[in-house]
């Protein structure tokens, strides 16, 4: 990866940088402000809109069955830097129509649950909603990665209803669990961007990802035995 991050600013390698510069179409990104812009405050919107949906889920859940489903809802917008690193990485043209057409990410949303059947659960109930349109799934719960990661992935779209048009954006969710979002936010920190190379860390990191999968697995059993004890005793 020819990115770095230190504190708040974002540094490129000279490599990257040059071919960034020596390449036409960095001058036509720029031309193109007005209408980056725009996409942004579109994908925004989209971002808002499905975000909404799961707190309206987490609300129904816990009106109905007294429980809420979700512990947090985290939302990013891809920055400039992000955007312009993909696209060149995949020698893709710059401009807001090429953002549109080629990246699924722009717009995310990390959806956090207790326990891993929460997470298939309101992923069924989003993707029965009749304005959402699933464009691809990724299940890497069921088919972790080599490295432990797990997650499911979602690209949906999502129609914004605009002053003259209604328009689908597309978004990432991400649906995991509290271990699963401990375990990736220190994979992230010490390899995912950062592209550290002991073997031994990746190993013991593995690991981790294995043994907090099967704690998930347990601590759902035992709500399960608890939720049917309350059902007896009803
Ligand atoms: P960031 O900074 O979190 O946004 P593409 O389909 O081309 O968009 P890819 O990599 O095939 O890209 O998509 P995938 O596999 O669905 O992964 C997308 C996102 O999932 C990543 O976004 C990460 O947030 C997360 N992710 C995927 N694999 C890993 C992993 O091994 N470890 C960790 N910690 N996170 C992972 P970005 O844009 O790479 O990063």
């Amino acid at each position: 990866m020819s990115q770095t991050e230190t504190g708040n600013e974002l540094y490129f390698d000279d490599s990257f940088m040059e071919s960034l510069m020596s390449n036409d179409s960095i001058g036509k990104f720029i031309e193109q402000g007005e209408a980056f812009r725009t996409l942004m405050a579109y994908y925004k919107c989209a971002i808002m809109e499905i975000e909404t949906k799961f707190n309206v889920l987490n609300e129904d859940f816990s009106a109905e069955y007294d429980r809420n489903p979700i512990e947090t809802v985290k939302t990013r917008l891809k920055t400039p830097e992000s955007i312009i690193e993909k696209l060149h990485r995949k020698g893709l043209p710059f401009s807001a129509e090429s953002i549109e057409d080629n990246l699924n990410d722009i717009a995310g949303i990390r959806v956090v649950c207790a326990f891993p059947e929460d997470i298939y659960l309101l992923s069924e109930c989003l993707l029965q909603q009749d304005d959402i349109r699933l464009i691809k799934k990724k299940d890497y719960i069921a088919n972790p990665k080599p490295n432990g990661y797990r997650s499911l992935h979602l690209i949906v779209e999502v129609p914004i209803f605009l002053h003259n048009e209604k328009r689908y954006m597309k978004v990432e969710v991400q649906l995991r669990t509290i271990a699963m979002d401990f375990w990736a936010s220190l994979e992230h920190q010490i390899y995912y961007k950062k592209g550290h190379n002991a073997e031994e860390l990746r190993n013991e990191l593995k690991s981790c990802a294995e043994i907090s999968a099967a704690l998930d697995l347990r601590m759902q059993n035992i709500r399960a035995q608890l939720d049917e004890e309350v059902w007896e005793d009803e």
